[in-house]
């Protein structure tokens, strides 16, 4: 049973005020961001000294782009509290996810930032028609990763009723998913193509549930995907976007119309910049993401890059909202894979296989979606040694990357030991991804 498209909107003034009124609300709380930064990360300080650019400087969000980037090498670099611009004691949440080196990246939330977390995410759940008589289950993962409680946050604030799931357990969840009579689901696009095969395969007929719509993210994925997914579970599925460093989901959400991500502007400002002049590029031309967070007060980013690729339109929604729409995400500028919800970098593998015994430093990763479910399989060349002389410990080894892989990484790959020379060199930048998925 699909949701009514009705455009319920969880916070009109902010949601549809005039962009005019937008802009220079933008403009004074980006002032006081920078002025926060500035007083508070010696990063950020030094970056803006070099630059000769001082808080008083920034007028109005036209000013944007006086500023410096932010990379997530630097919150590599500062962590774990490096980048905070409040005291550790108003700190009252950590979360994180993968970052490029196997160490996850943090990011820390004061009370503020989490209630203006807990209502992006409600907007988009309002948005994707949910309202206090909903029962929403949550299958994104509950942890450091942010989509588990943030959905759980918006869900409550919206006064629906949460099942708190986690991910994972597809019979349990299903079994839960019908006997409570969810309404809506939460969780990765391919978990819930996942869940809706397996309702299928175990021959429950899908009018026995009482779905009608969910928020799906943490992900690339298609209007085809879309489909499927609405099919398989009769609902209307709507994309949410976000990043742990900008405040997990929510940053961005899709209403019933289901064209494009409304970024929630009173929070974030969004732009557009090609990764490699830097320049800001017109709504409609692709390039990186970058984001200002212009509420936050535990761990503010100024231009965060987020290396996803996208358009932003300023073209009028059906739904009355006033915001800018983000499209879906096409690619990424780095080698960051996004599988099944987490972050997975070459570069991470390469830290297990360096130095290991036995193995070459040259693989290759390959991802395929099977059965809608993102599969990792990590191709490692054997050393001449191991090949000819020590055949006996192969099994051994390969069950020793995959233990090192899963601890670093957090999911499970499939380990493919090769032959000496087996795995193409390059002549100029290495290539060791191979994505099937065909996003
Ligand atoms: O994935 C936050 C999230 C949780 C979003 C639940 C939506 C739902 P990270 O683990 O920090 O945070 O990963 C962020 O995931 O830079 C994108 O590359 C990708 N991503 C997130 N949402 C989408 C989406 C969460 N809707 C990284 N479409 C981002 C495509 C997405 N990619």
């Amino acid at each position: 049973m699909k949701a009514q498209k009705t455009h319920n909107i969880y916070n009109p003034k902010m949601e549809c005020m005039s962009r005019e009124e937008r802009r220079k609300l933008q403009g004074e709380r980006l002032r006081a961001t920078v002025q926060l930064e500035y007083d508070n990360v010696p990063l950020y300080r030094a970056r803006m000294d070099a630059k000769g650019v001082k808080p008083e400087d920034i007028k109005s969000i036209d000013d944007l782009k006086l500023l410096p980037f932010t990379e997530k090498t630097d919150l590599r670099d500062e962590f774990p509290f490096g980048l905070f611009a409040s005291p550790k004691k108003d700190i009252i949440r950590i979360q994180g996810s993968s970052g490029t080196t196997g160490k996850p990246i943090v990011a820390g939330y004061t009370q503020n930032d989490i209630d203006v977390w807990t209502e992006m995410v409600a907007r988009a759940m309002t948005a994707a028609g949910g309202g206090p008589d909903d029962i929403v289950q949550i299958a994104y993962g509950y942890g450091l990763f942010t989509g588990g409680l943030g959905a759980h946050q918006g869900a409550q604030q919206i006064g629906a009723m949460v099942v708190p799931m986690s991910s994972g357990n597809t019979q349990r969840q299903i079994m839960m998913m019908h006997d409570l009579g969810a309404t809506m689901l939460c969780c990765t696009p391919s978990y819930a193509t996942y869940l809706g095969e397996s309702i299928r395969e175990m021959g429950i007929p899908i009018s026995e549930f009482k779905l009608k719509s969910g928020c799906f993210g943490a992900e690339p994925w298609t209007e085809g995907m879309r489909q499927r997914l609405e099919e398989l579970l009769d609902i209307d599925a709507c994309d949410i976007y976000g990043l742990t460093e900008i405040g997990g989901p929510g940053v961005a959400f899709e209403c019933l119309e289901k064209d494009g991500m409304h970024v929630n502007e009173d929070h974030v400002i969004a732009e557009i910049i090609d990764p490699v002049t830097e320049e800001q590029l017109p709504y409609g031309t692709p390039g990186e993401l970058v984001f200002t967070t212009i509420t936050k007060t535990g761990m503010p980013m100024i231009r965060y890059r987020t290396h996803d690729i996208c358009t932003l339109s300023d073209k009028p929604c059906a739904c009355g909202r006033t915001t800018i729409k983000m499209s879906r995400i096409t690619g990424r500028t780095d080698d960051m894979l996004v599988i099944r919800g987490v972050n997975v970098f070459p570069s991470q593998i390469e830290s297990v296989l360096v130095g290991m015994e036995g193995v070459a430093p040259h693989y290759m990763l390959v991802v395929d979606r099977i059965n809608s479910t993102d599969k990792l399989e990590v191709q490692v060349e054997l050393t001449e040694e191991m090949f000819t002389d020590k055949v006996g410990e192969i099994e051994g080894l390969r069950n020793q990357i995959a233990d090192k892989i899963k601890s670093v990484v957090g999911i499970s790959a499939k380990i493919q030991l090769v032959p000496p020379r087996t795995i193409p060199r390059s002549e100029g930048k290495a290539k060791r991804i191979i994505d099937n998925r065909k996003l």
